[in-house]
């Protein structure tokens, strides 16, 4: 069976990282059944020491973008939706808008804004033996400072950041639209990596622009309520730590 390897639930959500939980649909859309492997030891075991990746008959896949291309082309899946190249052309923009741009500014919310980090340390991290707590996490948090600085997202003001998250929730519930599934009446591959997204961004520990600019969009709450129905019921998924 495919091993699927995340951090774990938390917050009422099926996994702490949005690309996580975009595998994990993409797993249900393919109608694939998969175990879930949870822990931060996960991370070191991670080819490109980020998480997810899979392992699957000896192979190792990291990335849900190449996860993605791996269960096309090793189990046929289809993520298309059926649509043509323009269309899917589009949803990619709003991956990327996704994923290169609101995964920044959630970082930001999470790991840096005081609050964010008071839930997220203590979420993500209390399993951890006492010394280990005190150090790990704080020299984890220094390095998403630096990164988020190096990325640009880190030199911005809050209310910089607030604006911009705005304006990709907003450009989210526009191209929804009044359509049941991202581009239209079919479920895609956007919709793995939009679902994902609107699920950790309308997480109710981290209020504030981010988690407003979807709860304010009633197209965009009930399709995230309609899909989490629809695929992340965990049907196919199994749990475990290590
Ligand atoms: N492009 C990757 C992004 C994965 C990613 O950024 N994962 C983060 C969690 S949300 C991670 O594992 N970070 C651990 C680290 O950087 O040490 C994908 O689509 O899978």
């Amino acid at each position: 069976m495919i091993k699927l390897y995340g951090f774990g639930p938390g917050l009422g959500l099926p996994d702490l990282s949005p690309f996580v939980i975009k595998a994990m649909i993409l797993l249900e859309m393919a109608g694939l059944p998969f175990e879930v492997k949870t822990g931060l030891g996960g991370v070191r075991k991670a080819p490109k020491r980020k998480l997810p990746f899979i392992e699957d008959d000896g192979k190792v896949v990291a990335d849900s973008r190449f996860i993605l291309s791996y269960l096309e082309r090793r189990y046929g899946a289809d993520f298309s939706g059926g649509y043509d190249e323009a269309t899917l052309a589009v949803g990619l923009m709003a991956e990327r808008m996704l994923e290169e741009s609101s995964y920044f500014l959630a970082l930001e919310r999470r790991w840096i804004r005081p609050d964010g980090w008071a839930v997220l340390e203590e979420t993500a991290f209390s399993r951890l033996p006492r010394p280990m707590r005190a150090i790990f996490p704080p020299l984890v948090r220094r390095s998403v400072r630096k990164s988020l600085e190096g990325q640009g997202t880190g030199r911005l003001t809050e209310s910089e950041n607030d604006a911009l998250a705005a304006e990709n929730g907003r450009a989210l519930a526009l191209l929804l639209a009044d359509k049941p599934y991202l581009l239209g009446d079919r479920p895609c591959r956007s919709d793995a990596t939009a679902l994902a997204f609107i699920l950790a961004g309308s997480c109710d520990a981290f209020p504030g622009a981010i988690r407003d600019s979807i709860v304010n969009e009633p197209n965009v709450l009930a399709y995230r309520d309609r899909l989490r129905a629809q695929y992340l019921q965990g049907s196919a998924r199994t749990e475990s730590s290590g």
